[in-house]
C-alpha cells in the first residue's frame, strides 16, 4: 500500500500512529507528497482530487482519503480495537476523535491566518475562544480518557496538542490544563506517538 505522507502533517500522523499501534507500518510504502492549500499538487491529485494527504492508495489502485477513512481501514485489515464496537464506547470515542479534529482544523486555519499580512483580528479571536474552549472540555474530560482503551479518540487529541506543542509553543496550553496535560504526557510516551514527533526539514 502507498501513502502519500509528509513528517509534518498532524493528519498523516494519525494514520502512522495508527499504523504503528496496529503493527502495520512495514506494509506502508511511503511517498513524500507535497500538500499545500495554495499548490494543488497534480500528482497526489491522480489518487486524491482533493490534493490532500494523507491519501492510501491499495495495491489495486483504490484511493482512500481522509484520514479516519485510512484509520478505521487499517483498524479492519489489522484486526485492531482503536474504533470501539460497543455502542457507548463507540460514540463516546468518535465523538473524542470529532474533538481532537475540529481542534486540529481550527489550528491549521488559525495559523494560515495569521501569516497573512494582515490577519483578519475577528477570526484570530474566533480560533483562540474556540481553542480554549476544547482545552477546557479536554481537561474535564482527562480523567475519563484514562478510564477507558486507547482508541482512535486519543489518537486525534494526541496529534491536536502535539500540534499546538509544534507551531503554538508559546500559547504555553499546559498551564491551564492541567489534568489533560498529565495524561498526554503518558500518551505521548507509547511508542507510536515518539516516533511520529513532528520534525522540520
Ligand atoms: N480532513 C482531512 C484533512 C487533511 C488535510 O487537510 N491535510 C493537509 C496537510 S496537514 C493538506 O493536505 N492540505 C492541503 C490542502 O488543503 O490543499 C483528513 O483528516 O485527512
Amino acid at each position: 500500500m502507498k501513502l502519500h505522507w509528509s513528517p509534518k502533517s498532524p493528519y498523516v500522523r494519525k494514520v502512522m500512529i495508527c499504523a504503528q499501534e496496529l503493527a502495520l507500518v512495514e506494509r506502508l510504502e511511503l511517498v513524500r507528497s507535497v500538500a499545500a492549500m495554495l499548490k494543488p499538487n497534480a500528482r497526489l491529485m491522480q489518487d486524491n482530487p482533493l490534493s490532500k494527504i494523507p491519501t492510501l492508495v491499495l495495491d489495486d489502485g483504490f484511493a482512500l482519503f481522509d484520514s479516519l477513512v485510512i484509520c478505521e481501514y487499517l483498524n479492519d485489515l489489522g484486526q485492531g480495537t482503536l474504533f470501539p464496537r460497543q455502542s457507548a464506547e463507540r460514540w463516546q470515542s468518535l465523538r473524542w476523535h470529532a474533538l481532537g479534529d475540529g481542534l486540529l482544523d481550527a489550528l491549521i486555519l488559525w495559523r494560515n491566518e495569521r501569516e497573512r499580512e494582515v490577519p483578519l483580528k475577528g477570526l484570530i479571536d474566533a480560533f483562540e475562544l474556540k481553542t480554549q474552549a476544547c482545552l477546557k472540555q479536554l481537561d474535564d474530560e482527562a480523567q475519563a480518557l484514562n478510564e477507558v482503551p486507547f482508541s482512535i479518540g486519543h489518537v486525534a487529541i494526541g496529534c491536536a496538542l502535539g500540534y499546538l506543542d509544534y507551531r503554538f509553543d508559546a500559547m504555553n496550553w499546559r498551564a491551564n490544563a492541567p489534568r489533560l496535560a498529565e495524561w498526554y504526557a503518558e500518551t505521548r510516551a507509547r511508542p507510536s506517538f515518539e516516533t511520529t514527533e513532528p520534525v522540520d526539514g
